[in-house]
């Protein structure tokens, strides 16, 4: 586990260490702004007693938020969201023969009083995860949350240097 200095830290649960691909996305956030992370694979399908345990002991062991990914029947997220009242955000990975659309539809369709924050299919979904745990954990930290708005503002002068790049090329004026 990583020692940072941001208070709190995120759980990163995936189903099987096929899921790590997409999921490595999430803890690349975490890493960029330099939140502590613990990394687990566990299965709401193969390994219940292990989610359970955990995300019963999760508030206990210091985390905040948890971001949950997996594939085909994704019972991962919701499965957290039952054993803990901290936030759940859950992520479909593309696995299988519907490349994500099943965990998408599993991991949104939630029951109403148990909820999980449902991000897109894959690693820009994963990414999205990390960005809104980020989010959360600046609510009660400043100087995280003057680090996302950071992180907003040379997103956009990106975009803004690749539309210029993009109408030079194009021959466009202005
Ligand atoms: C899900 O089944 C996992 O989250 C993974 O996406 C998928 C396939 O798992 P493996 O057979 O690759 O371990 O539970």
């Amino acid at each position: 586990m990583t020692d940072k200095i941001v208070s709190g830290k995120v759980a990163v649960l995936m189903g099987s260490d096929s899921d790590w691909s997409a999921m490595q996305s999430a803890v690349d956030v975490l890493a960029e702004f330099d939140i502590a992370y613990d990394v687990h694979v566990m299965s709401a399908h193969r390994t219940p007693g292990v989610v359970q345990e955990f995300a019963e002991k999760a508030e206990e062991n210091g985390f905040s938020v948890i971001i949950a990914g997996a594939g085909m029947s994704a019972a991962l997220p919701g499965v957290v969201a039952a054993h803990t009242t901290l936030p759940v955000i859950g992520v479909p990975v593309e696995a299988g023969a519907l490349h994500g659309v099943d965990a998408l539809l599993s991991v949104a369709q939630m029951p109403p009083g148990i909820a999980v924050a449902a991000v897109g299919i894959g690693s820009s979904g994963a990414r999205n995860a990390g960005i809104l745990a980020v989010q959360m954990m600046a609510m009660s930290d400043k100087k995280l949350a003057d680090e996302v708005k950071k992180y907003r503002s040379k997103m956009a002068e990106s975009v803004d240097k690749r539309n210029q790049i993009l109408r030079r090329q194009l021959g466009l004026q202005g």
